[in-house]
């Protein structure tokens, strides 16, 4: 996946007319946007199908999925069926959850990426302990994208060393989670940004300020 500027615009926010007026306002900038529960669930999954043909751009559904194989499946169909270009998907249920994600998006020539370890605080009473078997699991499955956190960057090392160089590693977590933009970029390819950008009076301003900050 080729994103514009190394950063991924966490689309998080409750209605059309505002996800329009933002990515409007980054478009110039970005070309690949994460959209979640958030949007979704307050404006249907039309929501990715609309943005997407507006846009031209890439969509990351983050809808990190987590139930078993059959299930799992009905969900990647259809959030590929309304145009998404990837899927998240939790490593925690296991391989055959995962593999269930992997076939969908083979079937639409889409991509996978597995969530590794969060960046909250809580992720460390039970993600953190299988992080880095989590990431071998989807190495060992041939997933080729990745997501890990930028407010752990020990932890984003260790989880690059196991997905290795040539593996695509996308990170939230820099802004208002406390993550620093250049320095989660040693380790990861792509920053995931939300609430500097789209809280921002001028969410222009707010990509420009970041990418200054990367180069
Ligand atoms: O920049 P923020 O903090 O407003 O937004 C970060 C986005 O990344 C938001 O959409 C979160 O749901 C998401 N995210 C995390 O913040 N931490 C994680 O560990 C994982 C994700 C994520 O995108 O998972 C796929």
């Amino acid at each position: 996946m080729e994103v514009e500027n190394d950063i991924i615009l966490a689309l998080d926010v409750l209605n059309m007319t505002e996800a329009l007026r933002i990515v409007e306002s980054v478009s110039d900038y970005l070309n690949t946007i994460k959209i979640g529960y958030p949007l979704v669930l307050s404006e249907g999954l039309q929501s990715i199908t609309a943005i997407k043909e507006e846009f031209n751009c890439s969509i990351i559904a983050d809808f990190k999925v987590a139930d078993i194989p059959s299930t799992n499946q009905k969900i990647a169909d259809v959030t590929f069926e309304a145009g998404t270009d990837a899927i998240i998907v939790h490593g925690f249920v296991g391989d055959d959850s995962a593999l269930a994600c992997m076939n969908s998006a083979e079937k639409y020539g889409k991509d996978v990426f597995l969530l590794t370890e969060m960046s909250h605080p809580g992720a460390s009473m039970f993600l953190q302990q299988h992080a880095e078997d989590i990431a071998k699991m989807g190495v060992d499955l041939g997933i080729t994208n990745f997501v890990g956190p930028s407010t752990k960057l020990d932890r984003l090392e260790k989880i690059r060393s196991v997905i290795g160089k040539d593996s695509f590693l996308i990170s939230p977590g820099v802004g208002t989670q406390g993550g620093d933009p250049k320095d989660t970029l040693k380790f990861a390819d792509a920053l995931i940004v939300g609430r500097s950008i789209y809280l921002s009076e001028d969410p222009k301003k707010a990509v420009e300020d970041l990418i200054g900050s990367i180069k």
